[in-house]
């Protein structure tokens, strides 16, 4: 199935979702074996693959290691348009709707148009929203755009609801990577009960307690990087942690 099709079917089911965001810069072979292996098992449903610069990462041939050693489909959440690898199943074609940078609003998705079109990859349009989370994270850094503040909900709610309006199919709600603090409970349940489309909630999520907060509160599919790579055996405890949240749901 279309991965956007199986993302909303899934999220309009309850059926919560887990992505583990693989960092091309901070990754090896030897590590991208080992992670998908350990994924594998604990039934991980998506890589997503990005970061904020690219280095010293081969997007290419670390997205073979992944896709050779596992079947989770590896979808692209691209931090620049240099980030575009066509052997990935799907790209996060991501709007930072939470910024008044036009480039990073519809300028990228210009200049890339072309390239992705001719590309068979999975296009997944997504808002994707930067909150504020302690201090400054690399994405508000590089796109020189303010986070939305953690204590107004309701200006993540219309920011939500207008990119959902304008048609994009995700809304991304990302407290940065190795944030401080993530995405407030309160602020995700709000977003989650006024959009219909999936919510992906992600950035600073580093226990099975906080997956748990997240995903009680409406997250569709949590995110989590940087915690996986100091921890990769953190993935089986949150994969259990999904399916209590499952269990809940079916009581
Ligand atoms: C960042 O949402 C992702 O864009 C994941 O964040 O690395 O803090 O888990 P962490």
């Amino acid at each position: 199935m279309e991965l956007l099709k199986k993302l909303t079917k899934d999220a309009s089911g309850g059926k919560k979702r887990f992505a583990v965001l693989v960092d091309p810069d901070k990754s090896t072979a030897a590590s991208l074996k080992k992670l998908a292996g350990i994924a594998g098992q604990a039934g991980v449903d998506y890589f997503f693959f990005g970061g904020s610069l690219l280095m010293r990462g081969k997007g290419d041939a670390q997205i073979r290691i992944l896709r050779d050693h596992s079947d989770i489909p590896v979808i692209l959440f691209p931090g620049s348009n240099l980030q575009v690898f066509p052997n990935a199943h799907g790209i996060l074609l991501l709007s930072l709707i939470s910024g008044r940078n036009p480039d990073m609003l519809i300028g990228k998705h210009v200049e890339s148009a072309a390239l992705l079109k001719a590309s068979k990859l999975e296009i997944m349009p997504t808002g994707y929203m930067l909150i504020e989370s302690g201090r400054p994270t690399s994405v508000s850094y590089i796109s020189t755009t303010h986070p939305i503040p953690s204590d107004k909900p309701d200006i993540a709610v219309c920011t939500a609801m207008a990119g959902e309006m304008l048609g994009l199919r995700l809304i991304y709600m990302d407290a940065g990577s190795g944030a401080l603090n993530p995405v407030p409970a309160g602020m995700i349940k709000q977003v989650k009960i006024n959009i219909s489309a999936p919510l992906i909630v992600g950035g600073g999520i580093t226990s099975p307690e906080k997956a748990r907060t997240a995903l009680k509160a409406g997250a569709d599919v949590i995110v989590i990087g940087n915690a996986i790579e100091k921890n990769p055996k953190l993935i089986h405890e949150i994969s259990e942690e999904i399916a209590k949240s499952e269990k809940r749901k079916a009581k």
